[in-house]
């Protein structure tokens, strides 16, 4: 879509006041707008933006804005405020080689970020215009400013992301903008345990997340193969238990510098970090730490060492699941619970703490129970809220705790049965269906090769894409969904690299799936942005899943 045949993105919106949005259904996804008259303007921009998650209503217009040398980012709000204008400048400048200063005062080309107070804009929602002379991004909060910023990004050319510069013009088409997300949380996971990956590694996943207005981040830190996070207290944790991954590696940990690096990071993004101790199953990396976390097994051994195969081993290196355990009626248990929530919760600004809770296997029903009710009153007593693996719905969370559903069932399926225990006892749900928003799954057989695993199914990008979160499961709607978040496993998965393999294109469309009202969400519609995205993808060096489903330009 080239020259002058630009298009606009229409999902039908009446409101009077922006936060009460009425949405009035799609008339179809894309319409063509009036050609621009062959003498228009240079500023014209050259093609249609690709603006993933799409805007809840967004118009184009023929005249827009150039970024130019005597741009300036004009800031009016708090502190908060003025730092979302400094990642802005640090995106552009690069690229654009232009000083643009960070200024309160009024400038003659600016690009003017506004926390307004007037009450219409909350949360997350924010509007954004763009004419000849000013781009105006207004928000009632300083994260719905950063959001607007993310939108902007994508408003200009992809060339914007090298960090290099490069020629102009610095095109931003004219444009309004009034947006806002369905859900509040949007989320991506990433297991760190399974192989372990550094700081480095973890803030480029962020900066990718970012991109697309995810607001959670989900690190797995601790399972069979590997503990990840410094535990004072319990030191040989990480001493001990950091030092394997599956194949075999050495492994690795987070200091509390580390993860107060990464939660700063993410934060700076207006991302919330979920940390996340898998238990009381996938727990030997923790009983291979510590003996006396054993005293319910013979001889007092972790978990492995009674598994064929690997009684002389000192780690657990293989991808089974559901062969470890806490003890569930030796107190010393709830005193290492007690410590790790503790030091976790006093680190991490957040409010959640994920506790697992998955594949128990070798725990009784009934010991679960005990143990997460106990869990429970821990993660209360530390001013966290718990959120854990949908099995937790067995036991009695609080109200207001929070399931992950990972099952792959729909409808009245069985599978859906946890999701909705826990809308029974008043938690909230956080979808993540196996055989949806698994990135972890390949998209189909052999694809990628070396990479991924299949035991929810193949999983091409339509399909992730092609589902309503608040129709997937008979007794979960709407109003006790908080949100997705798309889990990223990592017993192939090496390094960041291949995880971004399998994350993109995928995660552009979970975050999609958080944002964009269901029927803003057309699956013809999408597949052409998204190619809209190769661009920029190829200059930030994502090593993306080029799919047949997708329209993708010629590389
Ligand atoms: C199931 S889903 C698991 C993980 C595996 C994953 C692989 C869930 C809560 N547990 O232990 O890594 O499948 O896809």
């Amino acid at each position: 879509m080239r020259g002058r045949e630009r298009k606009t993105l229409r999902v039908m919106v009446a409101s009077t006041a922006f936060g009460g949005l009425l949405l009035a259904g799609l008339a179809g996804a894309v319409q063509s707008a009036p050609a621009a008259p062959a003498d228009a303007e240079s500023d014209a921009a050259p093609a249609a933006p690709s603006v993933i998650p799409a805007p809840v209503s967004m118009t184009t217009s023929p005249n827009g804005f150039r970024i130019g040398p005597d741009t300036a980012i004009v800031v009016r709000g708090p502190e908060r405020a003025v730092a979302v204008g400094e990642f802005l400048a640090d995106l552009l400048r690069p690229s654009t080689g232009y000083a643009l200063p960070v200024q309160t005062g009024p400038a003659a080309n600016a690009i003017a970020l506004h926390v307004t107070s007037d009450g219409e804009l909350t949360g997350e929602a924010y509007e954004l215009d763009v004419a000849p002379g000013v781009v105006a991004l207004r928000a009632g909060t300083p994260e719905g400013l950063f959001r607007a910023v993310q939108t902007l990004r994508q408003l200009l050319p992809a060339k914007v992301e090298h960090d290099s510069v490069q020629p102009g013009p610095w095109q931003v088409p004219g444009t309004h903008i009034a947006d806002a997300p369905r859900y509040q949380w949007r989320g991506a996971h990433l297991d760190v345990a399974r192989h372990f990956m550094s700081v480095d590694e973890v803030k480029r996943y962020i900066d990718l997340l970012t991109l697309y207005k995810i607001n959670r981040f989900h690190m797995h830190l601790s399972d069979d193969q590997g503990w990840r996070i410094q535990i004072d207290s319990w030191p040989d944790l990480t001493r001990i238990g950091g030092g394997s991954e599956v194949g075999g590696g050495a492994g690795g940990f987070y200091t509390k510098d580390d993860y107060r690096e990464i939660v700063d990071y993410a934060a700076d993004r207006f991302i919330t970090l979920v940390p996340e101790i898998d238990m009381p199953g996938h727990t030997d990396a923790a009983e291979t730490s510590y003996p006396v976390l054993n005293s319910c097994r013979p001889d007092n051994l972790p978990s492995h060492r009674l598994l064929e195969g690997w009684e002389d081993e000192p780690y657990y290196t293989g991808t089974g699941v559901g062969f470890s355990a806490l003890c569930v009626h030796d107190p010393v248990t709830y005193e290492f619970v007690d410590d790790v929530v503790r030091e976790l919760a006093a680190m991490t600004p957040g409010p959640y703490i994920h506790v697992g809770g998955d594949e128990a296997h070798s725990t009784s029903d009934e010991d679960y129970i005990t143990f997460m009710d106990r869990v429970r009153d821990i993660v209360a007593a530390h001013g966290k809220t718990l959120m854990g693996w949908a099995e937790v719905a067995q036991a009695n969370p609080l109200p207001g705790s929070i399931a992950q559903n990972w099952s792959t069932a729909t409808g009245n399926g069985s599978g859906g049965n946890l999701a909705r225990s826990a809308v029974a006892k008043d938690m909230k749900v956080v979808m993540s269906p196996a055989n949806r928003l698994y990135v972890d799954m390949k998209y189909a057989p052999g694809v990628p090769p070396n990479l991924g695993l299949s035991w929810a199914g193949f999983v091409e990008v339509q399909r992730s894409y092609d589902w309503n979160p608040g129709a997937h499961l008979t007794g979960v709607t709407d109003s006790h969904i908080l949100g997705v978040e798309a889990p990223l496993w990592s017993e192939t998965v090496t390094n960041i690299d291949e995880a971004e393999v399998l994350a993109y294109p995928r995660l552009a469309g979970a975050a999609e799936i958080g944002w964009t009202p269901q029927s803003g969400r057309v699956w013809e519609e999408y597949r052409v942005r998204l190619a809209g995205q190769a661009e920029r993808w190829d200059i930030l060096g994502v090593d993306f899943y080029r799919s047949p489903q997708v329209p993708w330009p010629a590389s």
